[in-house]
């Protein structure tokens, strides 16, 4: 069976586990701890200490989201894809996926700001400048996500996915309040979160 490595935190996790779920593929889920205990003992699965990993049947581990999604993508029947095939639609689909990820590496490299490190050595420029990032990428996004429905239209597709991990996400940021000025991604996280496919239950709620 499938391994999963990573909590639910992760939007990088959470969306590699919302694709396995669409797809319809049966997987298990490892959380880990990857300030301490995990820290060094994960390094055989991926020497960057970082997750997602996805371990195949065959113990062969994949690293990187986008690499994880290019596997399952390639892997799949035509029919279990939530990409399309090519051309504009393709790439349509992956500049939205793509804005949606680049915003929540902004939300995550604030929280790392904002959380780990100690309050005396916190960089206000940098905060600053990641929060304005993260902002711009949010309103980007506010005029792609769909005011109802899906952005897949009748079926999830991976922009989706992308959209759902980082609402889901925003939802944890203590350093600032994004979801008051993203009301078509709020109401988007609040519908998608009533397809079975994007619900997590056995992940743990704080790790990475
Ligand atoms: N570009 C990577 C980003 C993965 C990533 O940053 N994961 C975080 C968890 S949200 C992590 O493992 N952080 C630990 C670290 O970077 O030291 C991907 O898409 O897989």
């Amino acid at each position: 069976m499938l391994t999963l490595y990573g909590g639910d935190r992760s939007p990088f996790v959470r969306r590699v586990a919302y694709w396995l779920n669409l797809q319809g593929r049966a997987y298990q889920r490892r959380p880990v701890d990857l300030w301490v205990r995990d820290f060094e003992t994960i390094r055989d699965r991926n020497p960057l200490s970082r997750v997602p990993i996805l371990v195949l049947e065959d113990g062969t581990s994949l690293i990187e989201t986008f690499s994880i999604i290019d596997y399952l993508e390639e892997s799949a029947d035509a029919a279990q894809r939530l990409l399309p095939a090519g051309g504009s639609a393709r790439r349509a689909v992956l500049h939205d996926l793509a804005l949606a990820s680049g915003t929540a590496e902004k939300v995550v490299a604030l929280i790392y700001e904002t959380e780990r490190r100690p309050a005396d050595k916190v960089w206000s420029d940098w905060q600053q400048r990641l929060t304005a990032q993260a902002g711009a990428g949010l309103a980007a996004l506010e005029r792609v996500v769909p005011t109802e429905g899906l952005h897949g239209g009748a079926r999830p597709n991976g922009a989706d996915c992308a959209l759902a991990a980082l609402h889901a996400l925003l939802l944890t940021v203590k350093a600032a309040d994004f979801l008051a000025d993203v009301p078509r991604l709020t109401a988007f996280g609040a519908r998608i979160a009533a397809e079975p496919a994007f619900v997590l239950p056995e992940f743990v709620t704080s790790g990475a």
